[in-house]
C-alpha cells in the first residue's frame, strides 16, 4: 500500500454518508467525465473448474467444507472452453472470465490455462482468470500467454477477514494482487457485500482498494448469493440503499476504473440496477449462469437495457434489440 494514503477513511466515510442524491449527482458527473453515458461493459464467466476447493470462504459455494450438494468438475477440456467463449461473443460479451476453484494452480495445469488464454483471445475476446493465489512465475506465464486481466478479490475489510476465511490471509490476498501487478496483466479486485460486515469495513475495504499503489481496473462489487449448507446462508439481507452506497463512493475514489455489478443481480429488481448505473456501475456479467449459482436471463437483461437505453461495449445486443423491434414494427403493419 502506498505510504501517502491518498483516500484516508475519514474522507471515504464522509462521501458514503452523504444525502443519498447528493451522493448520486456526484457520482454520476464523475461517471460521465471518465466514461460514456449509458453504456456498459459486458462479460461472460464460465466455472473451468468447479467445487471441492481447499479454502474455508464461508459464502462459497464450492468450498469442500460447505456442504451445499454441489456438483464438482475437474478442470474442463479446452473445446469445451473455446464453445463456451464463442457463444459468448456471439451473445455480445467482450470480455470472458474463466473461474477455478482452487487455493492456487498447480504447476501442471499451467500448459492447459495457457492454450485456454489463447484461444479465447484468438476468437476476439478479452480474457480474465480466477485461479486463487499466484506465484511470480505463474503471473509472468499467464502475462506471456496474453491474459488480460486476474480477478482477485479481497472481499472485505482487513479487519473483517478472518471472520470469513482463515485458510489463506489478507496479505496474501495482497501479495497475489502484487505480483499480478508486478507481471503487467491488469487487475479485477472488489468485494461482497452482506457478510455480515458493518459500514465502516465497507469503508475500509474501499480504502484499501483505492490506495493500492494503483487501483483496480476493474471493480466487482458481489451481493452474497446466500448459499444453502454456508454458513452464510441465513445472513440478513442487505439494505438496496447501503449498496448503491457503496457503488456511488466507488465510483467517486476511483473514477477511472470499471465498476461491475457482479453476482447478486438475480435478487435485485431493476430499479435497484438502474440506481447502480446511475451510482457509476458500468460492467455486468451477462449469461444465465454465474460460477454455479444464476444469474438473470439475457433476455431479462436485454430488456432492462432497452428500458434504459443502454448500449454495450460490442453493440452486438444493440442490434439484436434494433432486429426486435424492427420485427415489432413489421408485425404491426402486417396486422
Ligand atoms: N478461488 C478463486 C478466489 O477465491 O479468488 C476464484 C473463485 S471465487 C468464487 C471468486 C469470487 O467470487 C470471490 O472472491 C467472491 O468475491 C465471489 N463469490 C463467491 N461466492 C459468492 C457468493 N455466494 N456470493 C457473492 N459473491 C461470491
Ligand atoms: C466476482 O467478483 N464475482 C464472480 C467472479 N468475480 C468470479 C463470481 C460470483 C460467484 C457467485 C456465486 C456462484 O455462482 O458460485
Ligand atoms: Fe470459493 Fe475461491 Fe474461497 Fe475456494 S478460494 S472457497 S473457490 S472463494
Amino acid at each position: 500500500m502506498s505510504t501517502n494514503q491518498l483516500w484516508t477513511i475519514d474522507k471515504i466515510k464522509k462521501i458514503l454518508n452523504k444525502p443519498f442524491f447528493d451522493l448520486l449527482f456526484i457520482a454520476q458527473n464523475v461517471h460521465r467525465k471518465n466514461f460514456t453515458a449509458n453504456k456498459i461493459q459486458i462479460s461472460t464467466l464460465m466455472s473451468i473448474k468447479t467445487g471441492l476447493c481447499p479454502e474455508d470462504c464461508k459464502y462459497c459455494a464450492q468450498s469442500a467444507r460447505n456442504n451445499t450438494g454441489l456438483k464438482n468438475q475437474q478442470l474442463v477440456e479446452l473445446e469445451q472452453v473455446i464453445n463456451a467463449a464463442k457463444k459468448a461473443k456471439d451473445s455480445g460479451a467482450t470480455r470472458f472470465c474463466m473461474g477455478a476453484a482452487w487455493r492456487n494452480p498447480n504447476d501442471r495445469d499451467m500448459p492447459l490455462l495457457e492454450q485456454m488464454i489463447k484461444s479465447v483471445k484468438n476468437i476476439g475476446l478479452e480474457t480474465c482468470m480466477t485461479l486463487g493465489m499466484l506465484n511470480e512465475q505463474q503471473a509472468y506465464r499467464l502475462a506471456k500467454a496474453g491474459l488480460d486481466f486476474y480477478n482477485h478479490n479481497l472481499d472485505t475489510s482487513p479487519e473483517f477477514y478472518n471472520n470469513i476465511t482463515t485458510t489463506h490471509s489478507y496479505q496474501d490476498r495482497l501479495n497475489s494482487l502484487n505480483v499480478v501487478r508486478k507481471a503487467n496483466i491488469k487487475i479485477c479486485s472488489g468485494g461482497i457485500l452482506g457478510l455480515g460486515e458493518t459500514v465502516d469495513d465497507r469503508i475500509h475495504l474501499l480504502s484499501q482498494l483505492a490506495n493500492l499503489p494503483k487501483p483496480p481496473e476493474s471493480i466487482p462489487i458481489n451481493m452474497l448469493v446466500k448459499i444453502k449448507g454456508t454458513p452464510l446462508a441465513n445472513n440478513n439481507n442487505i439494505d438496496p440503499f447501503e449498496f448503491i452506497r457503496v457503488v456511488a463512493t466507488t465510483r467517486i475514489i476511483m473514477p477511472k476504473s470499471y465498476i461491475r455489478l457482479a453476482a447478486g443481480r438475480e435478487y435485485m429488481n431493476e430499479q435497484t440496477q438502474a440506481l447502480c448505473f446511475i451510482a457509476g456501475a458500468n460492467s455486468i456479467f451477462y449469461g444465465e449462469k454465474l460460477l454455479t449459482t444464476l444469474n438473470p436471463s439475457c433476455k431479462k437483461d436485454r430488456l432492462l437495457f432497452n428500458k434504459l437505453n443502454i448500449t454495450t461495449e460490442s453493440n452486438i445486443i444493440d442490434a439484436k434489440e434494433q432486429q426486435v423491434s424492427n420485427n415489432k414494427y413489421y408485425d404491426a403493419s402486417i396486422q
